[in-house]
């Protein structure tokens, strides 16, 4: 008789296909059976009245990355992938960031530097291309594709990343030839631009007027003319953070045209709004983030898009700068004006338990579709076949879920580096009991059992079509000829 080395019990069981109660069988770091009273085996955790799902993969989060105006992240691979975990994610995608005049060899090699040896959890890195002006920049790219860097962003906006539309044309065309994905940040740069000095003019510098200067019409054209791109390449792209009505009917337009665009959203436009940014004094900085969060309506909207199926992927877009920090959100005291503020919140931890909470425990959302939404999506767009699933062969990245635990989050009980949440006081319910990476138990009871270098690099392969909305496993029949 076999004997497993781990045996997770009677947990109720959630893929982004099905729901059910069963076993799972560990060996070797790999789910090798699921069914009713495996055995015997090395350890034996006790999952019944707990909810069991593939570990989260965050598909869009900074950790460590070089900045040009001298603010700082709060986090690095140790203590970014430390507080993911915790909250229940196994397997992070940062950005590998190409600063202006940088050839992508090198930013990748700085990047293995920055994770080796300090990673908790498996991780692979998505490029940022912000200067193609050398042709060597391109000529690289598929070889790096061929290595596992499958899929890059591109900024419609930010003065040091920004691509033109020409720019962009290129890389959608040079990812459709090569089977890559190609990530959006769509903002129109020149609106924000006009509209910001205008607001500058007048001395409004409040947090407030960041909201204000990228409005939903900003996100909206962009994501039109994003989505436009992509249809003139016959290409797929995905359209990242998106967090307004106005942006989603141009994603469900593109879609009724019969071009494939994905979408992201992220946890800070489904429990943050606008008024979060004109809290008392500075307090509004911490939630300064673009596109930035929106109106209640807004906020509904979303929600009703993440039940609809029309979002793909939930990331934390965890871009965490502290607020008491010289490097940080409050670079010029109090009064640093809004185009100063660092943007980003932090929120790799509260990604999952945020999304379990009110989106699951509250009906919104089913728990296979939380599922698809956390992990199962990511893994298949991103291409990591072993993660987001809890199949035999799957790599045992699994999180067992207390559903009944209450948490206040705190930014005290979390583990990142910024030095404060936007989801301080906020009550949820359900929070991962234990956490595995590969098998092994990174995080159980609040405890962590990992030692920094344990995560593995993950060579991506090219991407798939996503659990939900499409063929959900790239079978296309029996090869022939
Ligand atoms: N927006 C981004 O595009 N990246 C990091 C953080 C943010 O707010
Ligand atoms: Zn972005
Ligand atoms: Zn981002």
């Amino acid at each position: 008789m076999t004997r497993y080395d781990l045996v997770i019990r009677g947990g109720t069981v959630a893929t982004a296909a099905d729901v059910t109660t069963c076993d799972i069988a560990v060996c070797d770091g790999r789910i090798v059976a699921l069914g009713e009273d495996l055995g015997p085996a090395e350890e034996v955790i006790d999952a019944r009245g707990m909810v069991v799902t593939p570990g989260g993969v965050d598909a869009h989060c900074h950790l460590d990355q070089p900045t040009s105006d001298g603010s700082r992240f709060a986090d690095d691979f140790a203590s970014g992938t430390i507080s993911a975990a915790f909250g229940g994610t196994t397997t992070v995608i940062p950005f590998a960031l190409q600063m202006r005049g940088q050839n992508l060899r090198d930013v990748v090699a700085d990047y293995h530097a920055k994770a080796a040896g300090k990673a908790v959890i498996d991780y692979g890195f998505h490029l940022i291309l912000s200067d193609l002006t050398r042709p060597e920049i391109m000529q690289e790219l598929p070889a790096l594709i061929a290595e596992g860097y499958t899929s890059f962003k591109v900024y419609m906006t930010y003065d040091d990343l920004k691509l033109s539309d020409r720019d962009i044309l290129d890389v959608l065309d040079l990812a459709r030839r090569e089977g890559a994905m190609t990530m959006i940040h769509a903002e129109n740069t020149d609106c924000i631009a006009w509209l910001t000095e205008r607001m500058l003019r007048e001395g409004k510098t409040a947090p407030l007027y960041h909201a204000l200067s990228r409005p939903a019409a900003v996100e909206r054209e962009a994501t039109h003319r994003a989505c436009t791109l992509a249809e003139i390449v016959g290409t797929t792209a995905l359209i990242v953070h998106v967090s307004a009505g106005e942006a989603i009917e141009q994603i469900r337009a593109a879609r009724a045209r019969g071009l494939r665009i994905l979408a992201e959203t992220c946890p800070q436009y489904l429990f943050l709004t606008i008024d979060d940014l004109g809290g008392p004094g500075a307090q509004g900085m911490k939630c300064i983030c673009s596109p930035p969060p929106r109106d209640k309506a807004n906020q509904e909207l979303v929600w009703r898009a993440l039940a609809d199926n029309t979002f793909d992927i939930l990331s934390s877009d965890h871009a965490p700068f502290s607020f008491d920090d010289a490097a940080g959100k409050q670079r010029r005291g109090p009064d640093t004006p809004f185009t100063h503020v660092p943007n980003g919140v932090p929120g790799i931890e509260t990604r999952m338990p945020l999304l379990f909470s009110e989106g699951v425990l509250k009906g919104r959302i089913g728990l296979s579709r939380f599922v698809a939404l956390t992990s199962a999506n990511a893994a298949r767009i991103y291409g990591l076949p072993r993660k987001g699933s809890l199949a035999v062969g799957a790599d045992a990245d699994i999180v067992i879920w207390d559903p009944e635990r209450e948490v206040m989050i705190t930014n005290g009980r979390l583990h990142h580096r910024a030095d404060y949440t936007p989801y301080e006081g906020r009550m949820v319910t359900g929070w991962p009991a234990v956490v595995l990476s590969r098998g092994t138990v990174v995080c159980r009871d609040g405890a962590l059992l990992a030692r920094p270098g344990q995560g593995r690099f993950q060579a991506r392969s090219r991407p798939l079509t996503p659990a939900t909305g499409g063929a959900a496993d790239g079978y296309r029949g029996r090869p022939r000829g």
